[in-house]
């Protein structure tokens, strides 16, 4: 290898923290039992719905005050939010760094208003994928749906026109061509939860299986 290039690899490990992995009590940036990279892998059940944005709505119901259905301007007509955040996927990839453009969900939360018993949500796509997710965990600062991926409209293999980026659990918890949002107060088993994955799927307790 020439060495500019050695030195520079070897300086954007030191960066990254290249294998370092989270010991008990630590925190680092890579979850246990991932690794780093730079591309970004397509995953999904293999059939990838063709949504013009003027084909995407968006249906919310269940235990929510005020259901709604938003179509694609009704989405743009919504405050715009960016967030840069980290990738995990159960599988074992993550990527660092994504620049991520969209609607907060507190956005959506705060048109719906959940009710008290309100305490899972369940999320369905144009492709049939469902997950369920706490509403604790959707509620974070850096949950959006996300319109674009590093400025530009997120691609159609990603999940666009329109997909949940939910940062703080595994990927497979962040579906892809957002359909419906469901309100409800128990935990129902999406397309992995029902095939022996977590129902919480924290990665930094490695929470894939079970
Ligand atoms: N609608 C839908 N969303 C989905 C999936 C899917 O099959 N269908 N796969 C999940 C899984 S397992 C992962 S890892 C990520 C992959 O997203 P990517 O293809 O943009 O990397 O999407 C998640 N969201
Ligand atoms: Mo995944």
């Amino acid at each position: 290898m020439n060495r500019d290039k050695l030195v520079a690899a070897k300086e954007r490990w030191a960066r990254e923290g290249r294998l370092l992995v989270a010991g008990p009590g630590e925190r680092r940036r890579l979850p246990p039992g991932q690794h780093l990279v730079r591309d970004w892998p397509v995953l999904d059940l293999g059939s990838q719905p063709n949504l013009r944005p003027a084909d995407w709505s968006l249906t919310v119901g269940g235990l929510v005050r005020r259901p709604l259905t938003w179509r694609w301007d009704d989405l743009e007509r919504q405050p715009q939010i960016e967030s840069v955040s980290d990738i995990h996927c159960v599988t074992a990839w993550s990527r660092y760094d994504n620049r991520w453009q969209g609607v907060a969900t507190a956005t959506l939360l705060a048109s719906v208003q959940p009710l008290p018993e309100a305490k899972f949500l369940i999320l369905k796509s144009f492709d049939a994928y469902a997950t369920c997710v706490p509403l604790e965990q959707f509620s974070g600062r850096d949950v959006l749906l996300a319109t674009s991926w590093d400025g530009k409209p997120l691609s159609r293999e990603h999940g666009g026109p329109v997909r949940l980026v939910l940062p703080a659990l595994y990927f497979w918890k962040s579906p892809k061509w957002l359909r419906h949002v469901w309100f409800t107060d128990k935990d129902v088993p999406g397309t992995w939860e029902a095939r022996g994955y977590h129902r919480l799927g924290d990665p930094w307790r490695q929470q894939r299986y079970g």
